[in-house]
């Protein structure tokens, strides 16, 4: 079943399956540009450095492009919250009530080595009669109407998650179309993997290290350097991905608002759980748009018993 007869079929919201389907559209417009990235000139940096004063790769920034042309011609979206903007992108739309927190193109390390890199969105709705300004991004995680992630590789796939539980679609590239591939997606109740970076063992705390240390006894280690793929199969296969605080990022790397928030939503609505290495990601009152976080996420048996 195509992702548009999908989203009728299951009744959800028209605005809600605008939105969805804009991030679709531009996904495949991505998905072609990597297929011919060294050949359309996309590869590398661009130069500059983004608000994390990151490296801003070409790819990143057209990825941002695609994906705020196709917000704006949905007409449903209000504002756009993004790794690549310092300030959000507002729209102004009569009836748009959609507000987006995105990472366009997560992975960038990944982009000229062929390695798998995703898209990430959480999807919130402004209050009734809400006067937007950029703390009208800053909501709470649990409150998002939906989330979806896109990793490209191998097959590009699509997952979304709403209150009608998390499902999976496959991109024909034929077709130039999303089918729908796995419904009604859990997290696996046996833990297989745990994803971290041993190059920051050094400067975890001691409980941290000692947590890892847990981990490697029993779980097999795979890290991929894009969090979007790490986490896709964590939920597929069963298994936890840790970022942790350290001496060097005393607040994590990952982003609350688009890395940490739209990815604990798919976590939970799939059986599973994101935290800080304390609080439950979805609980946390966000206080800037760029703000990072600890993040461990995947399997909850196994990440409620990290300690920090
Ligand atoms: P490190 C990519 O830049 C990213 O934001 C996530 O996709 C990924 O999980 C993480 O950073 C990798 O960071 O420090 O392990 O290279």
């Amino acid at each position: 079943m195509e992702l548009k007869k999908f989203l009728d079929y299951s009744k959800f919201d028209s605005g809600l399956a605008s939105v969805l389907t804009a991030i679709s559209q531009g996904s495949i417009l991505i998905q072609k540009k990597i297929s011919r990235l060294s050949l359309e000139n996309l590869e590398g940096s661009t130069g500059t450095k983004n608000i994390q004063n990151e490296d801003v790769k070409k790819l990143d920034i057209l990825a941002n492009n695609i994906f705020l042309e196709k917000f704006k011609e949905s007409e449903n979206v209000a504002m756009v919250g993004c790794e690549e903007l310092e300030n959000p992108e507002t729209f102004n739309h009569s009836i748009s009530n959609f507000l987006i927190n995105m990472d366009p193109l997560d992975g960038s390390s990944n982009i000229d080595v062929g390695v798998n890199i995703g898209s990430i969105f959480g999807i919130w709705h402004a209050k009734e009669n809400e006067k937007l300004s950029e703390n009208s991004l800053l909501k709470a995680g649990r409150e998002q109407i939906a989330s979806a992630y896109v990793v490209y590789g191998s097959s590009t796939v699509m997952v979304i998650a709403s209150q009608k539980g998390v499902q999976c679609f496959i991109l024909d590239t034929q077709n130039n179309a999303f089918i729908l591939s796995k419904s009604n997606i859990t997290i696996p109740g046996k833990c297989k993997y745990y994803s971290v970076n041993y190059g920051n063992f050094q400067y975890f705390n001691t409980n941290i290290q000692n947590s890892i240390a847990k981990l490697q006894k029993t779980y097999s280690l795979r890290y991929i350097g894009s969090l979007v793929a790490d986490f896709h199969r964590n939920l597929l296969e069963g298994g936890v991905f840790l970022y942790p605080k350290d001496s060097k990022n005393p607040n994590g790397k990952l982003r609350l608002m688009y890395e940490a928030n739209p990815l604990s939503f798919i976590a939970e609505r799939a059986g599973g759980i994101g935290t800080n290495g304390s609080n439950n990601i979805l609980d946390i009152k966000p206080k800037t748009l760029h703000e990072r976080i600890p993040l461990f996420i995947g399997n909850s048996n196994v990440i409620e018993n990290i300690l920090i």
